[in-house]
């Protein structure tokens, strides 16, 4: 299995350091991410929530009745509500999120806004190739959420894969998702380096989870923060560079970190309807609706 040891060690000891950005999410990073999402310079949430809003009538036409909604990375379980009032029957709703403990302190929130919709909250990494904590039936009408442009964390390769793995393991009749647009560099990266920080200390959170989970003995005043666009992957990449040279000691390994490396933390995809349509149709699914907000910041789409 792949823990979180395993990982950091394996990130640390590569030639170009990198960490998987899953790591960022236990209670605290959760917390952050939480945070960033009402930041100023973060528009992909509240503008994904106008959209789900605006056209939460034809969503719930999509979605069709007597759904199941798995969320995988349901996180603060916040953009559900805008539609699930819409839906018809909607038979259960069943939240994922690889902090348990987060999504646990969660649930009776919406447990007490929607008490007649059943509600089976599970901690789960979707990205893990373990078995799903549910059963699953493919005659039920199960309808994928996935909003908040969590897909653009994958590389396209591991994309397209995970977009297959959601009809022959989770059995998904369709899909409601959330893509991030490609738009000028200084609204992107501005999105990902705030004025106020948070987003620098949701970056650091991996290394203050390496010095308390996995003893390790990270100097975080070392580290800043940094979000580039890479123009050729049309992504943001946070990564966390040294700005002396230093060492990380876990558990008995060393790891001589030069000044001005970097460890590369997260990478944020970003789409154009094209590019975001090309990748769907290599994974075996079609668009059959896209909304975007006015602006052309972001995207929701039903694939089926
Ligand atoms: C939760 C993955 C959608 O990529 O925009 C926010 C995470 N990272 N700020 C994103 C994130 C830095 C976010 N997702």
């Amino acid at each position: 299995m792949k823990t979180f040891l395993n990982e950091v060690l394996m990130g640390l000891g590569k030639r170009n350091k990198k960490f998987n950005s899953k790591w960022f999410y236990d209670y605290k990073g959760s917390k952050l991410f939480e945070q960033i999402t009402s930041l100023d310079e973060y528009y992909p949430t509240r503008t994904e929530k106008k959209i789900l809003s605006t056209y939460k009538n034809e969503i719930a036409k999509e979605i069709g009745a007597n759904a199941i909604i798995i969320e995988p990375g349901a996180g603060d379980i916040k953009k559900i509500g805008i539609f699930l009032n819409s839906l018809n029957k909607p038979k259960k709703y069943i939240p994922l999120d690889i902090s348990e403990e987060y999504i646990k302190k969660i649930s009776p929130n919406f447990k007490k806004k929607f008490p007649n919709i059943p509600i089976d909250t599970k901690g789960y990494d979707f990205t893990s190739s373990m078995k799903l904590p549910f059963k699953i039936s493919s005659s039920e009408n199960i309808i994928i959420f996935f909003p908040g442009s969590t897909l653009g964390n994958f590389e396209k390769k591991e994309a397209v894969q995970f977009l297959k793995l959601l009809k022959s393991k989770f059995k998904a009749k369709k899909i409601i998702i959330g893509v991030d647009l490609i738009k000028d560099i200084k609204t992107l990266i501005s999105a990902y380096d705030d004025k106020k920080g948070i987003t620098a200390k949701f970056n650091k959170n991996i290394l203050k989870r390496i010095n308390t989970e996995l003893d390790g003995d990270i100097n975080l005043g070392l580290y800043k923060h940094i979000a580039v666009f890479n123009k050729s992957k049309k992504r943001i990449e946070m990564r966390l560079k040294s700005i002396k040279n230093n060492t990380i000691n876990i558990r008995g390994s060393k790891f001589v970190i030069k000044k001005n490396e970097e460890i590369h933390t997260e990478n944020s995809h970003k789409y154009s309807i094209r590019s975001f349509k090309n990748l769907v149709n290599e994974a075996g699914w079609k668009i059959s609706t896209t909304w975007v907000d006015d602006k052309k910041l972001f995207s929701v789409h039903c694939l089926k």
